[in-house]
């Protein structure tokens, strides 16, 4: 007999969470149950997991999508012709759907290994060690689970440890740091190991910035330039089984509030895009890094380029890790395209804005999704309005 459901719809019903409120009332329930090393053996899952029928996952694995990974090789060594390809490549899948896989990056995978072995140290600690790093309210950096969401419905199946990077130089060890300060010693070589992950993420970032200028025609030093220095964020996604996967999502599907993302999935498999009106699967590619283009550079395009909208599914079988990368600007950065991307035919769609203001917003006021772009420039309006 399953005890977590009972408790989780007992509290429910007695004390229905204000919006903002951490969903479960984390007194109240034992430790060991407000893990997912316990919820993951249930063949009951609790209601909140529970997706809505149109935004459950398809039954059978949806078709795989077809897009040969673009090849970095020639493009890292400046061959006038390898980038005038890639860069044709790019601007048809962002115009399109805003999602694309490169190889031969320069990236050391022996780097990407250790991260994984990290990332699955780390999760495999009992919940009060993960819980040094706990997440508060309104903070996008540290741990989290569903249990710590602040959302009651649709809650996604996963842990995740979000930590923020920067380019700055006078904050060269930042991650390292955080791994140190808030987890100690114990966690001070995953530190080391993800600093360098992070470093080597912004540049392949900037390369890509390089080629998403010359495929917009604004030059490569452009969007290069803008995202010096940038302050960005990371995330180790971790996807425990799942006896009702048909039911639940590990991430619902979102596009990135963010810029860019930089994505590396585990052997397991679950990532799913939204191309043409149907969801397609992502067979894994240790060898590949997968991109997608996030809102904030949707408006940098002023809409060329489309936010990716993905999400991931779950199995009952093996546990799924991914590693994610998220571009950001630097806080002070005013959002806002280059007079070469408007034109009368193609006028400005999105005010300006910094990303500060947009995180606060995904943090605060909505969860990331299809829509999230739209939702907060209604409510930039309705805030400058009010205080005009
Ligand atoms: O794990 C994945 O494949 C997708 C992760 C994702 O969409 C996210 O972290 O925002």
């Amino acid at each position: 007999m399953s005890y977590v459901p009972l408790l989780i719809s007992h509290y429910f019903t007695i004390n229905k969470p204000p919006h903002h409120h951490p969903v479960f009332n984390l007194n109240r329930m034992p430790s060991e149950q407000r893990s997912f090393s316990f919820l993951q053996h249930q063949s009951h899952i609790p209601p909140q997991f529970i997706w809505p029928d149109h935004e459950k996952p398809c039954p059978h694995p949806p078709p795989r999508l077809d897009v040969p990974p673009i090849d970095l090789g020639g493009v890292l060594s400046g061959d006038p012709e390898a980038v005038s390809n890639a860069a044709r490549l790019v601007d048809q899948a962002c115009r399109k759907h805003g999602f694309f896989l490169v190889v031969n990056h320069d990236i050391d995978m022996k780097l990407v290994d250790e991260v994984h072995r990290g990332t699955d140290f780390f999760f495999g600690m009992p919940l009060e060690k993960k819980e040094r790093a706990l997440r508060k309210i309104g903070d996008h950096c540290g741990y989290a689970s569903s249990f710590t969401n602040r959302f009651s419905s649709k809650l996604p199946w996963k842990e995740t440890l979000s930590f923020r990077y920067s380019a700055d130089r006078h904050l060269s060890n930042i991650v390292e740091c955080y791994f140190l300060d808030v987890m100690g010693e114990d966690y001070a070589a995953f530190g080391k190991v993800c600093q360098r992950y992070c470093e080597a993420m912004n540049s392949l970032c900037l390369n890509l910035m390089e080629l998403l200028g010359i495929s917009l025609g604004v030059g490569g030093g452009y969007f290069r330039d803008f995202f010096e220095g940038n302050d960005s964020i990371m995330r180790l996604n971790y996807y425990p089984t799942c006896q009702k996967p048909d039911l639940a999502l590990g991430t619902g599907p979102h596009c990135d509030p963010t810029t860019l993302t930089i994505l590396h999935q585990d052997d397991v498999g679950g990532l799913q895009v939204y191309v043409d009106e149907k969801w397609h699967s992502i067979t894994p590619n240790p060898q590949a890094f997968v991109v997608n283009i996030g809102d904030t550079f949707m408006a940098l395009s002023n809409g060329i380029y489309k936010g990716c909208l993905h999400r991931a599914v779950v199995n009952s079988t093996t546990p799924r890790k991914s590693l994610a990368f998220f571009l950001c600007p630097r806080m002070d950065k005013i959002v806002s395209p280059p007079k070469e991307l408007v034109s009368e035919g193609n006028p400005r769609i999105y005010p300006d804005f910094t990303w500060p203001v947009l995180l606060e917003f995904t943090q605060k006021h909505y969860r990331s999704d299809m829509k999230t772009l739209e939702a907060f420039v209604n409510w930039l309006r309705q805030k400058r309005i009010h205080s005009s």
